[in-house]
């Protein structure tokens, strides 16, 4: 379907096409069996420009809107969500700053990320705290030009790789969600560290770490916006960022199709190709129709927020559940068109199955997207 790209967005599709084809399938299998991160396609696609995708022009980005990350991220996604993840997470670090970040800040840290020179980690997650953000129990304490921190995040994206870590933690308990806020921690800073990589079932080529902080020494001015705003400017991040993951889901939907109409077209079972049989068309009609209605509403949902930057947690929730939700639904389909050669390594849909189920947990589960457009309904319909 035409979606009437601008050509400034047609040459993002083109470019991540050209990496995703290029430079993340043929090595794709092997990063997922190594558990590797993918340093040098990173590379690739920070000479491509891909990492000022989402930065404003005036700290060195392209300064694009919503629609023009989930682009780059669809096509991405289509290689390798473990690759993609790791471009998705450091724009998921860098929010906060572009969100709420002073213009120091913003200065000191967007043009490296920018560039693609270093990579950025958003740590909100621990291990008593992930769907229930405001339940964070890491800690920073002012003394005298200095936050302390103390805590430990989990399963943070970029753990280990990234060089500005972007993390919330609490300035006053009393305050409930009034009493958190966003410090930027920099690889290198005395009293933090990352564990080790975690084994996961999917997105192997993503690194995945804890953050430990052990009175954590950072200056004061590395605080992100206002004193106890830090829950807010979470929120803010992660409405910002959900249509990127819906866009991975769009591209694991995207290579599912295509491997299973290619796949029904060459195997032959009594004598005729298994896309002859009713019974596989009709699943591969309802995979192409699922893809193409998630692929809807992802670009109409990202050209709303692109018009009403305020007005974006309803759609934006709402695009993350019926992407990921298709995508985990279309690779576990494919795997079924393709049979036993599905299931096998030899061929990409079971990595796709495995990588696919994490879009339906991270960045906010199905179920608390599911939440937060319950409570908008209910929101907007008491003002009727
Ligand atoms: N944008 C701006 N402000 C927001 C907001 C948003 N999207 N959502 C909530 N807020 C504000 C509220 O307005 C409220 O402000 P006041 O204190 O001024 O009233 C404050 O934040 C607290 O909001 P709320 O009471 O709704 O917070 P809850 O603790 O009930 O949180 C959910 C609700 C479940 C929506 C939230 O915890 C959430 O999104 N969880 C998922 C987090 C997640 O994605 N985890 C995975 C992380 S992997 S990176």
């Amino acid at each position: 379907m035409d979606y009437f790209l601008s050509e400034e967005q047609e040459m993002i599709v083109e470019i991540a096409q050209q990496i995703t084809d290029e430079r993340i399938i043929p090595q794709r299998a092997e990063l997922d069996e190594k558990d590797e991160f993918p340093r040098e396609i990173l590379n690739s696609m920070a000479q491509a420009d891909l990492f000022g995708v989402p930065i404003p022009e005036e700290y060195g980005g392209f300064g694009g809107g919503c629609l023009d990350i989930v682009l780059a991220l669809e096509q991405l996604g289509r290689g390798c969500i473990g690759v993609a993840t790791a471009f998705a997470a450091s724009a998921l670090g860098i929010y906060p700053i572009i969100i709420s970040g002073s213009n120091e800040l913003k200065e000191k840290y967007l043009p490296s990320v920018a560039s693609g020179e270093k990579f950025a980690a958003f740590g909100l997650t621990e291990a008593n705290a992930g769907s229930d953000a405001s339940g964070i129990q890491t800690t920073a304490v002012l003394d005298g030009d200095e936050w302390v921190l103390n805590g430990t995040k989990q399963w943070i994206t970029n753990g280990g790789e990234a060089q500005i870590y972007t993390i919330v933690a609490i300035t006053d308990r009393k305050r409930g969600a009034r009493g958190a806020s966003m410090f930027v921690v920099e690889e290198g800073d005395a009293g933090f560290s990352c564990g080790p990589k975690e084994k996961k079932m999917g997105i192997r080529a993503s690194s995945t770490t804890e953050l430990i902080f052990k009175d954590c020494r950072i200056p004061k001015d590395r605080i992100i916006g206002r004193l106890g705003t830090g829950f807010i400017t979470v929120m803010k991040t992660l409405d910002s960022s959900r249509p990127g993951i819906a866009a991975l889901g769009l591209g694991i939907g995207q290579a599912c199709v295509d491997e299973a109409t290619v796949y029904a077209k060459q195997r032959v079972q009594f004598g005729k190709p298994i896309i002859s049989f009713q019974a596989v068309q009709h699943m591969l009609a309802d995979m192409a129709i699922q893809l193409e209605a998630s692929r809807a509403l992802v670009y109409a949902a990202a050209k709303h927020i692109d018009a009403h930057p305020k007005d974006m947690s309803k759609v934006s929730s709402m695009c993350k559940v019926m992407a990921t939700d298709m995508a985990m639904k279309v690779s576990t389909d494919a795997v079924q068109v393709m049979g036993g050669y599905g299931y096998m390594r030899e061929y990409p849909v079971e990595k796709m199955m495995r990588d696919a189920k994490i879009l339906q947990i991270y960045e906010g589960t199905n179920q608390v997207q599911r939440n937060v457009i319950g409570q908008e309904l209910n929101k907007e319909y008491s003002r009727k």
